[in-house]
């Protein structure tokens, strides 16, 4: 490998972004992050990988990688970059990493786009300056101000796919407190999710709790209120250099995870948060798509099934929540992101296994073990497609 960056095509503002810039910082790997507008992502990257999307990455030999967690396993498996093992080896803290993976990257967006787009008199002069920061091409503002119309267009009728409107409002507010207080109360001894080294987990909720959550001007009055412990995390996972002091100091003391395989109390409340607020989703959205499996009795496998290869959606389904019905849209990449933890479970020992199961049951996470899709989701040249029928 040469010594020249990786490059990053990805933005101050998207969630998914987050993710892996938290993660290429975290383990001090030489990359330059590159706007979406720039002419090499626009005629090389969106054709090789099928859509317009970041984060994509451009390894120094050219290659392209799109989605975050491909990323972060390129830098685990192929190269071992990794400063921090990204994955757990013990049964159950692997377990719990990918949850977290799943719950991070797909169970806050209610919040993540609530707090982004329902609160424009803290947040709208932001947004558009934020929005029109690329340079290239460099925009007039009457340009700037058109585009950000448009995309915030695009982006406030996808927070209602997520189940945002007047009816849930109050109660993703509420649910988000109850978040921060969790999470808190867990940061009280831990300075991540699993002690005192940020794992895969930790990575994938910084997509919500970075651009949304913490640099949006209305949420991170929330946080810096009602839970700061929540905004060092978050502070701890955008830095590369270590903090001395503030958990552990690591010249005296080595930087461990949770002992034993052991959850603490903290974390396991934490997930029972999210048996309460992402269960009733992924179950319903993966009966959902069992229905539909059922009827595209012409799919080809290898295909998502839809007239544009790039579409992530295969439609919407409503679910109680939280005591109302909430509709959001189905997306076969969550589903993907379940088989991750799903495989990361059967990969393990009989004994192991029985210890999952029983951390998720103690959350009242065990159903998440079991829930499948009829067919397997695969992804293939950058894209999520259906595997043969199970
Ligand atoms: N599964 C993808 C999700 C990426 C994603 O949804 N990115 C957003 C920006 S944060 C995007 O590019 N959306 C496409 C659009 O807005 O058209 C990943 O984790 O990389």
């Amino acid at each position: 490998m040469t010594n020249a960056p990786h490059i990053l095509y990805g933005g101050p503002v998207s969630l998914y972004t987050g993710k892996v810039r938290s993660y290429l910082r975290k383990n001090n790997i030489n990359f330059v992050e590159v706007h979406p507008n720039s002419e090499r992502y626009l005629k090389h990257v969106v054709p090789t990988v099928g859509r317009w999307i970041m984060p994509c990455l451009e390894t120094p030999d050219g290659r392209i990688i799109q989605d975050g967690a491909d990323i972060i396993d390129y830098f685990d498996a192929e190269i071992q970059l990794s400063k921090y093992p990204t994955r757990p080896t013990t049964a159950v803290h692997q377990a719990v990493t990918h949850l977290f993976e799943l719950f991070g990257g797909e169970g806050l967006l209610r919040a993540a786009m609530h707090y982004r787009w329902n609160f424009d008199e803290q947040n709208l002069s932001f947004l558009e300056s934020e929005f029109g920061i690329s340079v290239i091409p460099k925009m007039t503002s009457d340009q700037i101000s058109m585009n950000f119309a448009r995309s915030s267009g695009r982006m406030r009728k996808a927070a209602v796919t997520f189940g945002v409107g007047p009816h849930s409002a109050e109660l993703i507010e509420s649910s988000f407190m109850e978040w921060l207080s969790l999470f808190s109360a867990h940061l009280e001894q831990n300075a991540y999710l699993l002690g005192n080294k940020p794992t895969l987990g930790d990575y994938c909720l910084m997509g919500p709790m970075w651009a949304h959550l913490f640099r949006d001007p209305a949420p991170t009055a929330v946080i810096k209120k009602h839970a700061p412990r929540v905004g060092r995390w978050v502070e701890r996972m955008s830095t590369y250099e270590p903090y001395d002091g503030e958990y552990f100091d690591s010249a005296t003391a080595p930087r461990e995870l949770v002992a034993n395989d052991a959850l603490p109390d903290t974390l396991v409340a934490m997930m029972r948060y999210i048996a309460e607020e992402y269960l009733p989703e992924i179950t319903a959205h993966v009966e959902y798509a069992n229905e539909w499996l059922t009827q595209q009795t012409d799919l080809v496998t290898g295909t998502n099934g839809l007239p544009d290869p790039g579409a992530r959606g295969i439609g919407k389904t409503a679910f109680a929540w939280r005591g109302i019905e909430i509709e959001t849209a189905v997306m076969p990449y969550r589903f993907w992101l379940l088989q991750r933890l799903q495989d990361a479970v059967a990969s393990c020992s009989p004994a192991e296994q029985s210890a999952v199961r029983a951390a998720f049951n103690n959350a009242g996470l065990e159903s998440l073990l079991d829930l499948r899709t009829i067919r397997r989701v695969e992804r293939v040249n950058h894209l999520e497609v259906w595997g043969p029928l199970l």
